[in-house]
């Protein structure tokens, strides 16, 4: 980790999110992509026409946890990962959005890392007009 990296001081993390569960393979999903850094799976609530979710094989809380404590070859593998979701799910040439939600105020729901990748049609804003802040 850098030297001036700030430290993430959240929770624990709970090995018996519903993540977790997934790559512990207790409850199934529906896989797009695997290998030694991270698994790909559709969402099971999609908010696009295409939506998965990206996750790395460890132990983080969030993004913040992540880039604080994973090595630099976890964090390189998990970053390819996702760029080799987006190929096998056809985005590269129209597009697609990534997004990680960190903490309260981003609605974060499930405390494991995870990095959504959304596409298959145009997304609208980022944020929604009412939202935005000026
Ligand atoms: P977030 O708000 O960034 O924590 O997004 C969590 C996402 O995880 C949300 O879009 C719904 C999805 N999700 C929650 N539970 C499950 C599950 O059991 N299976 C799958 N495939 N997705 C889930």
């Amino acid at each position: 980790m850098p030297k001036n990296m700030l430290k993430d001081t959240h929770s624990p993390y709970d090995p018996d999110n519903i993540f977790a569960k997934i790559l512990r393979e207790e409850i199934p999903c529906r896989k797009i992509y695997e290998d030694d850094y991270a698994l790909c799976f559709h969402d099971v609530t999609p908010q696009a026409p295409v939506h998965a979710l990206v996750i790395p094989k460890g132990a983080y809380r969030s993004f913040s946890d992540f880039t604080a404590n994973a090595s630099d070859e976890k964090i390189c593998g998990f970053f390819r990962a996702v760029k080799q979701s987006v190929l096998l799910l056809n985005l590269e040439k129209e597009g697609y959005r990534l997004l990680a939600n960190h903490g309260e105020h981003a609605g974060q729901e499930v405390p494991h890392f995870h990095v959504h990748i959304c596409g298959g049609g145009s997304l609208g804003r980022l944020i929604s007009e009412n939202k935005t802040h000026k």
